[in-house]
């Protein structure tokens, strides 16, 4: 392969149509065309479906602190985390999980809105690991006094388990199965232990309710991203 048609697959070209131009040159080409591409500008020769085999572009890394969204109305998804009680949450999850099922459904679930905007099955994949993270740090909050949670990198994560490859009928069932998980450890929250306390590695502090608002948002916020 030409070198530079490589380069831009390792760059993260997601599903191209390779396609040899006038036996010299290569060009990459989205899978939909553009609307006004012009008849002249199309391909002579149309090549292999590639599909996304090799990592796509990878989404700018998400390094803001997201705790502000405890105190204030997120003004994207609209939600009001720190008005909400933990035991609204489940609920809340499930409702989520609901409208990921659905848009996992569609035909166009693996397929990104834009080169480096995760697709609705990444998100899905996201949120998934998000109940599972959060999951493990409650479970820890309600286990120990104030600990400090292990560092998760959801950017790593991503790209160590291919988030684009995966497949949407099997990450539904893996998200149902998370999201009852902690949606089970929630319910199990007492009164009594919603003041519990403990650490993110980046220093902020949480209780198990402000974690469980947090990760409310974070879910409703992910059902915004993908336009449901
Ligand atoms: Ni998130
Ligand atoms: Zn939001």
């Amino acid at each position: 392969m030409q070198k530079a048609v490589k380069d831009m697959y390792d760059r993260g070209a997601m599903g191209v149509i390779l396609t040899r131009w006038k036996f010299t040159r290569y060009a990459i080409n989205p899978c939909r065309p553009r609307r006004d591409a012009s008849p002249r500008t199309l391909p002579r020769f149309a090549g292999t479906w590639v599909g996304p085999m090799t990592e796509p572009l990878r989404p700018e890394p998400d390094v803001k602190d997201w705790t502000w969204t405890l105190r204030e109305r997120c003004p994207q998804c609209g939600f009001a985390a720190g008005e909400i009680r933990a035991a609204d949450v489940p609920s809340i999850v499930e409702d989520v999980v609901a409208r990921f099922g659905e848009r996992l459904g569609a035909e166009d679930a693996r397929r990104r809105p834009a080169p480096a905007t995760w697709s609705p099955t990444e998100y899905a994949c996201h949120i998934r690991d998000v109940c599972t993270v959060f999951d493990g740090r409650l479970l820890e909050m309600l286990a120990e006094d104030d600990p400090q949670f292990a560092n998760w990198n959801q950017d790593d994560t991503a790209i160590e388990k291919r988030y684009w490859a995966q497949q949407p009928d099997q990450v539904r069932t893996e998200l149902a199965e998370a999201a009852a998980q902690i949606n089970e450890t929630i319910r199990s929250v007492r009164p009594s232990q919603l003041d519990r306390p403990g650490r993110r590695s980046d220093g902020s502090v949480f209780t198990v309710e402000s974690l469980v608002q947090y990760f409310a948002h974070d879910l409703v916020h992910h059902a915004y991203d993908i336009g449901t």
